[in-house]
Parts: C-alpha cells; structure tokens; sequence
C-alpha cells in the first residue's frame, strides 16, 4: 500500500468549466478542501485506488491568468494535468495546443487526460466539438509525447464523467511508481 500526494494541474481557456469541475469533484467532507491564493485556487482530496491512497492538490488558475510568475509556480513540480476545452465552443478546442505547448514548457512528461466538457450543451449548439475531433486531439498528442492520453466527455453540471478523469491520472501516477 503506498500513500502519496500529487500535484495535478488544471489547464484549458475561461470558463470551459474548470472551476465547476474541480469543485463537483472536491464535493464535501473533511478532509477535502478549496483554498484561494491570490491567481490560483488550490484544492486538495483524499481519493483512494484500490489500497493505495493518493492526495490530490488541484491547482485551478483563477481570474487573471496572465502573470508570468504565477505560471511558472502553476506548473512546478506537477504530477499531473487534465486539460478541459467547453464543446460548444470551438475555439477552446483549438486553443487546447497552445495549453499543451505551455504544459511542456514548463513540466516534464507527465500523465494526462483530455476533457470534452459541456457536453450537455452539444444540442443546443450549432458548431459543436464532435466526440471524433476530441479523439484525434487526444491522439495527435498521444503520438507526440509517446504516451496515452485518455479523452473523456463530461458535463460538470450534470456531474458526469467527474471522477473517471482522476481515477485514471492516479492510476498512472502510482504505476509510474513501481517503475
Ligand atoms: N452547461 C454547462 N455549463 C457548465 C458546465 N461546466 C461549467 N459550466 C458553466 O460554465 C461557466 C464557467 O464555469 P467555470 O467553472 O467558472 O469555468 P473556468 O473559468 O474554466 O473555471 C459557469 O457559468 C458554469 O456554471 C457544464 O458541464 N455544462
Ligand atoms: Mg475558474
């Protein structure tokens, strides 16, 4: 059994949902928690995979995101990133290279995942992200990195799909481990 703490970041535009997510995720109890710092919101939970414990410290940038010294403190020492683009908005697709780009900048290879958030708007919007275009995202950087990112469609108001992302980063995290 081990018990470890990771840093994982959160990564993608305004209001894709980040914030939403990570709070749906922390949900209650005691020893889960949101502290605001000034730039990002760091929120912390004990999530358990099989016998092992993982403590997740959620970075979420908050408001302004434009201070250089900020984001080079967001990506310090990570364990790992979930990126998010909304689905109904296309252009936080597209911006998800430009989330990457940065993420490697500044971190090492490591473990992510890919969310399609806002998937309980696909109807109501004309020119939506299809499942097929998050797949080839998913893949093209699959291929860059030489490591699987798993996609995943989610929908933070209707609380789907919240903590499959975390499982599966937390399982690659502690596998990684026994390397
Ligand atoms: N329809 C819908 N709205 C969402 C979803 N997730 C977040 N939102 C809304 O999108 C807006 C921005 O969310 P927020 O979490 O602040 O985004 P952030 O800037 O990425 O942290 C808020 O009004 C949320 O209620 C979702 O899955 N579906
Ligand atoms: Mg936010």
């Amino acid at each position: 059994m081990v018990s470890i703490t990771s840093k994982i970041v959160m990564c993608g535009d305004y209001a894709v949902g980040k914030t939403t997510f990570v709070q749906v995720f922390l949900g209650g109890g005691a020893e889960n928690g949101y502290r605001a710092t000034i730039g990002v919101d760091i929120g912390k939970k004990v999530f358990e995979i099989g016998v092992h414990k993982i403590v997740f410290q959620i970075w979420d940038l908050s408001g302004q995101q434009s201070f250089k010294m900020i984001r080079r403190q967001f990506y310090n020492r990570t364990g790992g990133a979930i990126l998010v683009y909304d689905v109904s908005r296309r252009e936080t697709y597209q911006n998800m290279i430009q989330w990457k780009n940065e993420l490697f900048q500044n971190a090492e290879v490591i473990p992510i995942v890919l969310i399609a958030n806002k998937i309980d708007l696909r109807e109501t919007s004309e020119d939506f992200v299809s499942i097929k275009e998050g797949e080839t995202l998913a893949n093209s950087i699959s291929e860059e990195i030489d490591q699987e990112i798993p996609y995943f469609e989610a929908s933070a108001i209707q609380q789907k799909n919240i903590s499959e992302p975390f499982r599966t980063l937390g399982k690659t995290i502690l596998s990684r481990l026994e390397k």
